[in-house]
């Protein structure tokens, strides 16, 4: 008998809690409530998505106290989250597709334009550096698949098993589980793709954007994560931004550079992620069920987070503090 469990039926009767909840559990880190005004703080500042931001933060901002620029501080900062197997949508530990094999999205960009990527690259648990090398020593921008591994391969990074027991555990599950109707859907309680912004004291702003993408997703899909404009982007002049969610949303609005846009033309970045929001929702004919969600830092230090649905988190390390807001959502109660 088929079953009529769908993907993100299953990921909420399998977790049981939803995304703030298990953000509270896995960080142990107060949630505080966001502040209704416009922030803004002194540089440096690193604002990235979801719980694991917290560490992820606390990598970047190491680095910075280290002497390093914001671009440094952004990827050493997301390879935090890649590097940490218990969190299951980004690198190491990161959920298969539906053939049980990870594949990893990502991109960095920097305040000159510089920018580079990968997409669906397997068995490198950093992608994101992969992608700084694209970035460094090719005139490319975006490798995937087989080529992005060789490129890695021969750039030096090491060849690593990244399906770990417990993903493996849920693949088998989900696949058990899984329903002939299923959609494909991001499931409402898995969103955990970092996407980071970085202000250094120079004034320089960096952004790094890293996952495993939507778990169970078709092998070879590619989310908006490695894609610049949609899943990160960084104006020099003006600010950045990053996205998390459903990806597909983000790259048919080429979300995140719609929102750096948005500040260009003088709204906040609060009020520029709000707009953006807005936007996928008025393409859904008004009504979404999915979850989305931007953070954007302006080079003034403003700070933006929004997503459409309640359980979005950000953390931010600003003024000497790494806390775990909760983001203003447009959607639900
Ligand atoms: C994607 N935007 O691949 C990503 C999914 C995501 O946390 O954000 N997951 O569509």
């Amino acid at each position: 008998m088929v079953s009529k469990l769908t993907r993100r039926k299953f990921l909420t009767k399998t977790l049981g809690i939803g995304a703030a909840a298990l953000g509270a559990f896995r960080s142990g880190t107060r949630i505080l409530a966001q502040p209704e005004t416009v922030r803004q703080a002194e540089p440096p500042i690193v604002i990235s998505t979801w719980d694991h931001g917290v560490a992820s933060n606390e990598g970047a901002m190491k680095a910075l106290r280290n002497g390093m620029n914001a671009l440094d501080a952004a990827e050493q900062g997301v390879n935090v989250s890649e590097n940490d197997p218990d969190v299951h949508s980004v690198g190491l530990g990161g959920y298969p597709d539906e053939d049980g094999i990870v594949t990893l999205d990502a991109c960095i960009m920097d305040w000159q334009w510089r920018c580079g990527s990968v997409g669906a690259l397997q068995d490198i648990k950093n992608p994101v550096s992969v992608a700084r090398q694209v970035m460094e020593v090719t005139d490319h921008i975006m490798l995937v698949g087989e080529g992005a591994k060789t490129f890695a391969l021969r750039m030096g990074f090491p060849e690593d098993k990244l399906l770990t027991e417990p993903a493996r555990e849920w693949w088998l599950n989900w696949k058990r589980e899984l329903s002939s109707q299923d959609d494909w859907l991001v499931p409402e309680d898995v969103h955990d793709t970092i996407g980071m912004l970085v202000l250094d004291t120079d004034g320089h702003l960096a952004g790094a954007c890293t996952t495993s993408g939507l778990a169970g997703k078709i092998h070879g899909r590619v989310g908006d994560s490695p894609l610049i404009g949609s899943g990160l982007y960084v104006d020099g002049e003006i600010g950045g931004a990053a996205a998390t969610g459903r990806g597909e949303e983000f790259i048919r609005t080429n979300g995140t550079h719609l929102v750096v846009e948005n500040m260009r033309r003088g709204m906040s970045p609060q009020n520029a992620c709000e707009d953006a929001l807005r936007r996928i929702v008025k393409i859904n004919g008004g009504m979404v069920d999915f979850q989305g969600a931007f953070v954007a830092l302006s080079i003034n230090g403003e700070i933006g987070a929004a997503s459409l649905q309640p359980g979005f988190q950000y953390a931010l390390f600003a003024e000497g503090r790494n806390e775990l807001f909760d983001g203003k959502h447009l959607m639900g109660d």
